[in-house]
Formats: C-alpha cells, sequence, structure tokens
C-alpha cells in the first residue's frame, strides 16, 4: 500500500473505490497480468475496460478466421507454469474465440473480474504533482484517483474506417474486422466487398469467399503472405514442449523475439548459393511461420539485395498458386521488402483467387472516392451492388489508443500534443514530463516486433518491481528523464534506421493513418538486449529516470 489517503466509497456496489494505489486502463492481455501483478504486491488496484467484457484486442476482433500468427504454445502467459501445464490448445495458431476462452479461465483462475470496471471508457487522465495523484475520468462520469497510472490500451485497439465520402448512404450492411458484431455475420448468399489486405483481410477473405455468393476484394497494396500450416497440436509436440515450458521461456528471453525454439540463423544470405537458398526458403515454406521463416538468413531484414531474393521466393509461390496471370502480378508485392509490413499467414488465401466467385480490384491504380447507396465509386468506375462491405483497413496503431485519452499533468499540454511529430518515450515505458504513468508495450519498446504476451510480461514486470523499489525506499514518484528519453529515441531510429523496415508504407511508422507523422515506433533492436537495457536501467537505481520523495 503507498501511504496516500485511501477512502473507499461507501455505495457498497462492486467497482466504486474512488481511491486505490494503481489504476489500469484496459483489461486485454496487458491490463489482466498488471492487475494479477500488482494486486500481487499487496496495492489496490482498479481497472477500466471499454469493451462490454475483457479480452481486449481479442475481443473485438472476431471477424471469421481471426487468428493469433504465433503459435498457441508460446502466445500465452509464462507467469504460472500450472496454468500453462493445465491449458489445452487444440490447434498449432489459437483461433480468436480460442484465445478468448483463454483469457477468461485466466480471469476466473486468478480472481481478476471483482476489480475490473467494464463499459467503462476513460476519458481523462490528469496528474497533480502536489498530491503524487492521477485522477481519471471516464465516459460514465466516474472519478478515480491513484498514485499511479498504468497504461495498457493496446497496440491496435482504435480500429479505423477510412473517411469515405458517402458511407452513412451505403443501404447495405458494413464492418470493421476490429468492431466485428459480438453474434457473428452470416454472409450465405451475400455480394461482399471486401477492402484492405493486411492480416485480418488475408485472414478473413478465405472463409467470406467459401461463405459468400460473390466477393470483391479491394487492394490497395499487396502483402507478403506465408502459409500457416496450421493443424491440430500433434500430442507428441504438445507433451514435449510442455516438459520444457519453463526452460523454453527462458530461453525466449535470449531471442530477437521473444520466441524459443528457431535456431538462430549463422549466414547471411549472400554467402550461400542460389540453390542452397532456394532449398532453405522451400524448407520454411513448408514447415510455414513467419519467425522461422524471416529468420532463414542473418540479413534478410537489413540487406535489400539479400530481401529481394526471399521477396522474389515468395512472389513465386504466388504466380504458381493463382491461375489468372494478371491477378497473381496484382498480389505479388513489388514496392516493399518482404517483412517490413507485417508478415501476414494465410490458410489458403492465394488459392482463394482461383474461385470463381472472387474479384479483385488495385485500388492503388485506381482508388476508391465514395461509398454509394448501393457500393463503392473509384475514379474509374463503380462497383456493385453490394450486400455488405466489411472494412479490413486496420487501426491507428500503436499511439492512437492513448492519444484518445486527455492526458495531461495539471494544466500542461495534452499528451496527444507532445507528440504531435511522434511519440517520444523512454524505453517505451514512460514519457518524460509525465510521473508515475507506465505504458505496457509503448511506442519505442519492442511491443508488436516480438510475442506479445512476453514483451507484456517483461514490463509489467519491471513495473512491478519499480513500484517495490519506490514504496522500499521511500519514494512517491518516478518520471523519464527528458535527456535519458532524448537518447531513447535516438537509439531507437538509429536501429530502425539500419534496417529495411522505413523502406515500407507501415502501420509500424503510421503511414495507414493520413497526416499521422512518420516515425518508425516499434523497437527493433531485438527482445533479447531490450530486456538487458531494461534490468540494467533498474539495476543501477532506475538511472534514466528521477525519482522522488
Ligand atoms: P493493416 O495491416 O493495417 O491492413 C489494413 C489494410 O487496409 C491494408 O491493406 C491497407 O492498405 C488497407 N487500407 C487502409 N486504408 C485504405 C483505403 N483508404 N483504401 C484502400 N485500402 C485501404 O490492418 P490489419 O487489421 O489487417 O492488421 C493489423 C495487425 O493486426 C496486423 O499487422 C497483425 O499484427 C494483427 P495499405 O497497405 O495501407 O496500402
Amino acid at each position: 500500500m503507498f501511504d496516500t489517503a485511501t477512502e473507499t466509497a461507501a455505495d457498497g456496489q462492486a467497482g466504486t473505490q474512488r481511491h486505490c494505489d494503481a489504476i489500469v486502463v484496459g483489461a486485454g492481455l496487458g491490463g489482466l497480468y498488471a492487475l494479477h501483478r500488482l494486486r500481487g504486491l499487496g496495492l489496490s488496484v482498479r481497472v477500466f475496460e471499454a469493451g462490454s467484457d475483457i479480452g481486449g484486442t481479442w475481443f473485438w476482433n472476431r471477424y471469421p478466421g481471426a487468428r493469433c500468427d504465433v503459435e498457441s504454445m508460446e502466445y500465452s502467459y509464462s507467469f504460472s507454469n500450472d496454468l500453462q501445464q493445465d491449458w489445452k490448445w487444440p490447434e498449432r495458431y489459437g483461433t480468436q474465440p480460442e484465445i478468448l476462452r483463454y483469457i477468461n479461465h485466466v480471469a476466473d483462475r486468478f480472481d481478476l473480474r471483482r476489480d475490473i470496471t467494464l463499459n467503462t471508457r476513460v476519458r481523462a487522465a490528469r496528474f497533480d504533482r502536489e498530491a503524487g495523484l492521477w485522477t481519471i475520468e471516464t465516459d460514465r462520469g466516474e472519478r478515480v484517483s491513484a498514485p499511479f497510472c498504468v497504461m495498457a490500451s493496446g497496440n491496435l485497439s482504435t480500429p479505423r474506417v477510412p473517411d469515405f465520402k458517402g458511407l452513412e448512404n451505403f443501404r447495405g450492411k458494413w464492418y470493421h474486422t476490429g468492431l466485428w458484431p459480438q453474434e457473428g455475420v452470416d454472409f450465405t448468399g451475400q455480394r461482399v466487398a471486401v477492402i484492405g489486405t493486411g492480416s485480418s483481410g488475408v485472414q478473413m477473405i478465405p472463409l467470406v469467399a467459401a461463405q459468400a455468393d460473390q466477393l470483391t476484394v479491394f487492394q490497395r497494396t499487396a502483402n507478403f503472405s506465408l502459409p500457416a500450416r496450421n493443424a491440430p497440436l500433434d500430442p507428441a509436440r504438445e507433451r514435449a514442449h510442455k516438459e520444457q515450458y519453463e526452460a523454453r521461456r527462458r530461453a525466449a528471453l535470449d531471442t530477437p523475439f521473444g520466441i524459443a525454439g528457431h535456431p538462430a540463423p549463422t549466414k547471411a544470405a549472400w554467402e550461400v548459393s542460389e540453390e542452397e537458398r532456394e532449398r532453405a526458403f522451400e524448407a520454411k515454406w513448408a514447415e510455414g511461420g513467419s519467425i522461422s521463416f524471416l529468420y532463414s538468413y542473418t540479413d534478410l531484414l537489413v540487406n535489400k539485395e539479400s530481401n529481394d531474393t526471399a521477396a522474389e521466393f515468395v512472389r513465386q509461390k504466388i504466380r504458381a498458386i493463382v491461375r489468372n496471370p494478371a491477378t497473381a502480378e496484382l498480389l505479388a508485392p513489388k514496392d516493399h521488402p518482404i517483412g517490413t509490413k507485417r508478415l501476414c499467414l494465410d490458410t489458403n488465401y492465394y488459392e482463394t483467387y482461383n474461385r470463381n466467385n472472387v474479384a479483385l480490384v488495385d485500388v492503388r491504380a485506381d482508388p476508391i472516392q465514395e461509398i454509394t447507396a448501393t457500393g463503392l465509386r473509384t475514379r474509374d468506375r463503380e462497383y456493385g451492388p453490394f450486400d455488405a462491405i466489411a472494412f479490413a483497413t486496420g487501426f491507428d496503431a500503436m499511439t492512437g489508443a492513448l492519444r484518445e485519452i486527455d492526458i495531461r499533468v495539471a494544466d500542461g499540454p495534452a499528451l496527444a500534443e507532445e507528440w504531435e511529430a511522434g511519440p517520444r518515450t523512454n524505453l517505451g515505458l514512460m514519457v518524460a514530463g509525465f510521473p508515475n504513468m507506465f505504458i505496457i508495450t509503448g511506442p519505442g519498446s519492442p511491443s508488436v516486433k516480438t510475442q506479445m504476451i512476453l514483451a507484456i510480461e517483461q514490463h509489467t514486470d519491471w513495473i512491478a518491481d519499480c513500484l517495490s523499489h519506490l514504496r522500499a525506499n521511500g519514494y512517491r514518484q518516478i518520471e523519464a528523464e527528458p535527456a535519458a528519453q532524448e537518447a531513447w529515441v535516438r537509439h531507437v531510429n538509429e536501429v530502425a534506421d539500419s534496417t529495411l523496415y522505413p523502406l515500407a508504407n507501415s502501420w509500424y511508422t503510421g503511414a495507414n493513418i493520413p497526416g499521422k507523422p512518420r516515425v518508425f515506433m516499434p523497437y527493433v533492436g531485438g527482445f533479447a538486449g531490450y530486456k538487458k537495457t531494461c534490468d540494467a536501467v533498474a539495476a543501477n537505481g532506475y538511472e534514466g529516470f528521477a525519482l522522488r520523495r
């Protein structure tokens, strides 16, 4: 317990405490673990969640085919060995319903729900330096104060429907993958448009094609996709994994992506013959999975010529799968190095374009101008009629959810204003000028470039250790020092600039949102090195952070 006046409202309802030790924003995988971990320190915690239930990403993204692109034995919490031993994943990659079931199991197993307020969006957060308190305000008018605030609001949690003229005139139904109706959508017998071919579109398109009468896919940028090779989890493989679970989790901490089991490459692509490269890529293609493919050689994400060999391998696969050569050429990405946009994993994505109820439209050459009553209009022609439009158009990634909250210290500038030219953080964990506010997997941390749950656990553990340190030493405030933050931002940029990532117009750089500043947001220096830096900062008495009594 921190030494601030603790007063609990007496109206007896669950979730009416006005003051607690820590406020957590978001009840996805990040917020739930933060609640569990901070509660373990003896702190009183309140979690606010905008959704009508817990789960975050896995609550909202219910579109057909929604599935994690990291294998389920990896994409799960490691903090409880009993939990990871007990839980049985049915498939190699978890589906959205399965992951949501897991999250609910975790919430029940660790008795998390009693401190979570659902259906409540945090609108504002104000810090009073003198009192040392954050006060948050919700869309239901509730105000709650706490010395610490943990933002677990997610990296891909602000869905974005492009600002197309005329959407309000559309007489059919429209959906966004990240706001999919809870009850699901039956496209049987319908003429459907899907706009967007990122991970969500690539996962959804084969299922919609199989159900709908006709499907028209509107593609602005072709994306690279690899076969997932999903399958029921082999019991022998599961047993072997579980026997070594704890060792594998420890090993994952020493990898760049936070995932164990992929031996680090030892050679650069240019060091080997073309035949050897083809054999290696072929083996990875057959094995399935994106990390293992990008991990074929040491230099695929730093050397354009090496990357070209992998990109061309996939383009040739697309040309071999898709029977119509013009469609195949449209689907074969040529404008960015492979892996510099999120590499998609699919089940029968390219094969879907061989169906005679599926058409592909290039809206790079001929952009969408307007949604009409019955369909849509590009510069050159009209498409439709459609019964439904599914927007798989992505998110205001990494900063969207934080920028939507009016976060400020007293009457100072809002975080959104401070970040007008792009987010600036120290280690992705804290922002100079915003004391006692932590971000879980914030911009400037490895976050989306790693196994997210491992990144969440690492951040939360660091925050929990930090709070213990403050309490043990009588400190009440911690704040990122501006110089340390500038040095970290410089480092994040230098690392990104030494790779091929900035060559792509991706949500990693904010390029998918008109007007958003172009800044490479995740840290791509690798999880292992990043964790060492965080640990060293803590071991040196939170070097780069000002602690105040
Ligand atoms: P993404 O990866 O951001 O994909 C969004 C897609 O929508 C992408 O193909 C965009 O084309 C397209 N898009 C966006 N705006 C438009 C407009 N105005 N016109 C046409 N097409 C448009 O989002 P996802 O939901 O698929 O995936 C997000 C992450 O979730 C994913 O990376 C995984 O980590 C999980 P663009 O490429 O911008 O030209």
